[in-house]
């Protein structure tokens, strides 16, 4: 009998969300229980520390107790036990999902810090920082645009479904951001994609 994972997870989480597509686009979804953690950036998870002491989501454990993080590392190992559909073994084609998975993964990781330093209160606000993360958005969203035709045009891999969760976050935590009017390539490829059935059984929800 094939055997069960856990996954420390949240439904808030876009990293643990991007896992869980992963999960469903390779038929393993069924294998993962999920079990909702907390974690806050200020208030460190002293459980989830024994076993991943970054106290970050998400983290995968297999029944063997072999624990597994970041998003990357468990998304490589599911692929591996999925028939290696989403990393493509092909060289060029492999570089290009790992570089996207990259762009997806490092424009969560300042989303969610400017989203801390967004609510912070105003004396501990730095503009700077803000004025920073806004630069780094507008360059981002200006290279995925450039890459839509072909995002559109090449087969699902890690690199798509990191980016689609990234896109995704931002209506979910940026709900006032109109990322699509000046992005319309890029809109049109994230509609697509938001529409597979990973996509929909893994939609966040602020719990
Ligand atoms: N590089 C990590 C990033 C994970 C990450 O930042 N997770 C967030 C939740 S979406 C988290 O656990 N934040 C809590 C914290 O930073 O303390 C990955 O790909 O798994």
């Amino acid at each position: 009998m094939d055997a069960f994972m856990k996954l420390h997870w949240s439904p808030r989480s876009p990293f643990a969300r991007k896992v869980m597509i992963v999960a469903y686009e390779l038929g393993l979804a069924a294998r993962i229980a999920r079990v909702r953690t907390q974690v806050a950036m200020t208030a460190p998870n002293a459980a989830l520390m024994t076993e991943n002491p970054l106290s970050k989501l998400p983290v995968l454990v297999l029944d063997d107790g072999t624990v597994i993080y970041d998003s990357p590392v468990i998304c490589d190992y599911l692929d591996g036990l999925g028939g290696s559909k989403l990393i493509p073994q092909e060289p060029s084609a492999r570089l290009t999902a790992l570089r996207r998975q990259a762009l997806g993964d490092g424009f969560l990781d300042f989303l969610l810090l400017w989203r801390y330093e967004r609510d912070r209160p105003p004396p501990q606000r730095s503009q700077i920082q803000l004025d920073s993360y806004a630069a780094r958005r507008a360059a981002t969203l200006k290279s995925l645009d450039g890459e839509a035709a072909d995002l559109a045009a090449t087969p699902m891999t890690i690199g798509h479904i990191a980016l689609a969760c990234a896109l995704s976050y931002l209506d979910f935590r940026y709900a006032g951001d109109d990322w699509r009017t000046p992005h319309p390539k890029l809109a049109d490829w994230h509609a697509e994609i938001a529409e597979r059935p990973s996509m929909r059984a893994t939609e966040p929800v602020d719990d």
